[in-house]
């Protein structure tokens, strides 16, 4: 596969490409492309240095694929170029997941929607992702009617520059700032910009994602997303309404025997899932299983990823990896 990382500099490209190489996926040729101020800069792909090229050149070599990590806007303007080009885009930003003609996809929860005719794939929210893998399997046997989740979030969400403001405040530096208010011994109720009904965008994002992608409206989801000064991953308290009774013991044992999932629920112990547990691991983490006292049919948990992996480079590659494994993308399908 000839593949293009596009944002190839930042958090998220920098990670896709550590896990394009973990996860050896077949890459013939590795085109890295930024904006304008990065072209000719290198960048190293399994101690291999490339250098990294404008949009224009890399729509022109083709690629089978590119894994966009370039914000909204620029997502909007160059995916439909690459796709013209015949290349699959799969896009981390917030541009195309409520397009109706697109696809947004958590692989262990709705890959099987994909088609070889999808060539702009919206990845979805980091804080989406993680809480969609544990519903699934539990809407699946149970049926959910109902969602109320926090969420507890790491400034790597937010970019560098936040991390930069996190890590200048606890240095006592002054320095450019991510956010509207200090962020470090803080918590900001805060997640992308306000919309007219009170809610942050982020927060919508969640109640219309995870609809989308569990492929069902019926699911009501309420959310209040929360930053917090910590880099390894986002953390969820999540309350989940069941249609059908479940039995807490046969929960664990759904949530264990789940993709993606693995459940750390052993609080006479301590143990439980955290973001420092959590950081550069793949998989979501689960615990804190417990049925919610105060209404029937409802169970409480605590649902930890890591957002730069998870929520944004790895589900990206898998879904990537789900094209050339069903030969919905390269050779095999231009043949
Ligand atoms: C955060 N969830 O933690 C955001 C980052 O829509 O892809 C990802 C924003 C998005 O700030």
């Amino acid at each position: 596969m000839k593949v293009a990382v596009v944002g190839a500099t930042g958090l998220v490209g920098t990670k896709m490409l550590q896990v394009l190489a973990e996860r050896n996926f077949p890459v013939t040729e590795l085109i890295p492309v930024a904006s304008e101020k990065s072209i000719g800069k290198e960048i190293t792909y399994k101690g291999k240095q490339y250098k990294v090229v404008s949009v224009a050149d890399a729509i022109s070599m083709k690629p089978d694929v590119a894994l966009f990590s370039a914000g909204g806007s620029a997502s909007l303007e160059q995916a439909p170029l690459f796709a013209a080009a015949g290349t699959t885009v799969i896009d981390n930003s917030s541009a195309w997941r409520m397009d109706p003609t697109k696809k947004l996809v958590v692989p262990e929860v709705n890959a099987d929607v994909l088609t070889a005719e999808d060539k702009i794939i919206a990845n979805p929210n980091c804080s989406t992702i993680q809480m969609v893998v544990a519903l699934k399997p539990l809407h699946d046997k149970y049926k959910i009617k109902r969602v109320v989740v926090s969420t507890y979030q790491s400034v790597t969400g937010t970019g560098v520059k936040a991390v930069d403001q996190l890590m200048n405040e606890r240095k006592g530096i002054d320095g450019p700032k991510a956010y509207p208010y200090t962020i470090d011994l803080n918590v900001l109720p805060h997640i992308d910009v306000f919309t007219e009904n009170g809610y942050t965008k982020e927060e919508m994002k969640m109640v219309k994602e995870t609809n989308k992608i569990m492929g069902d409206d019926s699911i009501k989801v309420t959310a209040t997303t929360v930053r917090i000064p910590v880099m390894g991953g986002h953390s969820e308290s999540v309350n989940i309404e069941f249609l059908h009774e479940f039995d807490l013991a046969e929960v664990r044992s759904l949530l264990e025997n789940s993709p993606g999932i693995i459940v750390v629920d052993d609080v006479a112990n301590l143990k439980y899932p955290m973001p420092l547990d959590a950081h550069d691991k793949d998989e979501v983490f689960i615990g804190r299983l417990r049925r919610d006292e105060s209404q029937e049919k409802t169970l409480n948990c605590w649902i930890v990823a890591d957002n730069l992996r998870k929520g944004a480079a790895t589900n990206a590659i898998q879904i990537a990896e789900y094209l050339v494994e069903k030969h919905l993308i390269g050779q095999a399908v231009e043949a």
